[in-house]
């Protein structure tokens, strides 16, 4: 951000605060009360415990930490403490009614943007370039995915409706080659630079990476129809010993929300049940499905600086840059993002998302699972909160990277890292594979 004035500071945290608050909006009006209220799975909060919660963290980090306001409602801090009440038990909290839960967002809203308006917007690293309202509008799209999930897994008729994405050209695509080798070499891995990078993207050091390849574009459901053809789900050779066991436990066979109707795949999509499209990035496969295909495949997934370094290093410059693309911000010429559309794009879409050696989709679409553990990077420092990054490492969960169709391009670039649990499917996720340079 350095020469960007104080005017355009403010102007980025305003547009990114009202676009998220505008997409909150909608998915907690496109359903009636007894829908915002109700459990639509155990995985899941209700969507009123979401939007009063989006509430909740603004009014602690920008009005009464940042802005240094009185707390307006201090007596719900707890009700909404996602480390308090796990979500399977929020619906028996006394939580706020929607028409309350709208009216306190709001309120808060009102109140923060009076804050952003006079403040310097320097002085500390919650305030320099306005982090903490980049944070916040970083949550707020968090929980806007989080939200679009409970929408996936409600049942009843659609409430949503988004335009298609665009059409891959069909010519460019089938012309692709199938992967593309990343040579050797040190790149510079996470950010010390990005201004409202969150505390685990953070510091920038450097990494040797082997030279390897990558798939040019995502897994895709066609792909993943062949080791299902295949019995990869009753192969134990394919899968890891916990996945093997989930599978069984669950009587898991084809991705969540696929069905297998008169010889046909079917899917359940917001509502509507449609043809499996076989050019489409594959969803809602948990880490162990993904890892079971690459080891079909005679592959593996790729770790998460493998990742990092196909989305972001520049041959030419030797560079690590923002995105794929270069450093310029998200478009939707280059990335799926933003609930814009409410599926991923065909693989081979956006070429002019592509990285310099010609990778596609990296950033929106699907979010991709790696090989790698949730750890801290060396010098990691907790910021501004704990329980944001720092809890969850360890070896329990697994990173995702480059965002989803359903995230806000706010909270996805080519150091965002998220996380979670190796047996969730209902997240939107996909995933590529790699080998290693010299193995067949
Ligand atoms: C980074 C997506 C795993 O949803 O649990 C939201 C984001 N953190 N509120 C989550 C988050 C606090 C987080 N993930
Ligand atoms: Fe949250």
């Amino acid at each position: 951000t350095d020469g960007i004035s104080v005017d355009a500071l403010r102007r980025r945290a305003f547009d990114a605060l009202t676009t998220a608050r505008e997409r909150t909006a909608l998915l907690t009006s496109c359903v009636d009360e007894p829908e915002l209220t109700a459990q639509h799975s155990p995985l899941m909060s209700p969507l009123v415990w979401d939007l009063a919660h989006i509430g909740n963290q603004e009014e602690q980090w920008l009005l009464r930490t940042v802005g240094g306001r009185e707390a307006v409602r201090p007596e719900i801090d707890s009700v909404y403490d996602a480390f308090e009440h796990p979500r399977a038990l929020r619906p028996t909290l006394p939580l706020l009614a929607p028409r309350e839960a709208r009216a306190y967002a709001s309120d808060i809203r009102g109140r923060v943007l009076d804050i952003l308006d006079s403040s310097p917007l320097r002085g500390g690293p919650l305030l320099d370039a306005g982090f903490a309202f980049g944070m916040i509008a970083q949550h707020e799209q968090q929980h806007d995915e989080t939200m679009l999930i409970t929408h996936q897994l409600r049942r009843g008729p659609a409430a949503l409706t988004a335009p298609e994405p665009p059409a891959a050209e069909p010519v460019d695509a089938a012309d692709l080659p199938a992967e593309i080798l990343i040579p050797a070499g040190q790149f510079t891995m996470g950010t010390s630079a990005e201004p409202w990078a969150l505390d685990n993207e953070r510091p920038a050091h450097h990494r040797l990476v082997p030279a390897f390849h990558l798939d040019t574009v995502p897994v895709t459901n066609g792909d993943y129809l062949r080791f299902i053809e295949d019995g990869g789900y009753t192969d134990e050779r394919w899968w890891a010993p916990a996945g093997w066991d989930q599978i069984r436990e669950h009587d898991i066979a084809a991705p969540l929300f696929w069905r297998r109707e008169a010889g046909q795949w079917t899917r359940r999509r917001f509502g509507t049940v449609e043809p499996v499209p076989a050019d489409e990035p594959v969803l809602h496969v948990s880490w162990y499905e993904a890892d079971a295909y690459a080891r079909w495949a005679g592959r593996r997934l790729p770790t998460e600086e493998e990742w990092e370094k196909a989305a972001r290093h520049d041959p030419v410059s030797g560079r690590s840059r923002r995105y794929p693309w270069g450093d310029e911000d998200p478009t939707p010429e280059r990335a799926n993002l933003g609930q814009r559309h409410l599926r991923p794009a065909p693989a081979g879409s956006y070429p002019r998302g592509a990285s310099p050696l010609g990778v596609r989709q990296l950033i929106g679409d699907v979010w991709e699972w790696t090989s790698s553990d949730f750890l801290p990077y060396p010098g990691f420092v907790a910021f501004p909160y704990r329980e944001y990054s720092e809890v969850f490492f360890g070896g329990a969960h697994k990173v995702l990277r480059g965002g989803s169709f359903a995230v806000g391009d706010v909270a996805s670039r080519g150091t965002f890292r998220n996380w979670d649990l190796p047996v969730r499917r209902q997240i939107f996720a996909g995933f590529r594979t790699a080998r290693s340079a010299g193995d067949a």
